[in-house]
C-alpha cells in the first residue's frame, strides 16, 4: 500500500537522504520517494507495518511526522 506522510523538519538533500536511509530499512518498505519542497515522504508499505513504527523510524532520524 502506498503511504504518503508529511515530515517536519527537512530542508536539504542530507535530509533526504536520512528520511530515505531510515525508512528503507524498515520491514517490507519500498520505493521511498522524498518530497523535499512538499515536506511529503512517500513509500510502498508492502507488509502494512504499524504506522507507529514507521513515525518512529521518522522521529529517532531527528525529523517529525506531522499530523495528517
Ligand atoms: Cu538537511
Amino acid at each position: 500500500m502506498v503511504s504518503v506522510l508529511k515530515v517536519k523538519g527537512m530542508s536539504c538533500q542530507h535530509c533526504v537522504m536520512s528520511v530515505t536511509k531510515a525508512l528503507i530499512q524498515l520491514e517490507g518498505i519500498k520505493d521511498v520517494q522524498v518530497d523535499l519542497a512538499k515536506g511529503e515522504v512517500r513509500f510502498d508499505n508492502t507488509k502494512s507495518l504499524a504506522s507507529d513504527r514507521i513515525q518512529k523510524a521518522i522521529t529517532d532520524a531527528g525529523y517529525e511526522v506531522a499530523p495528517s
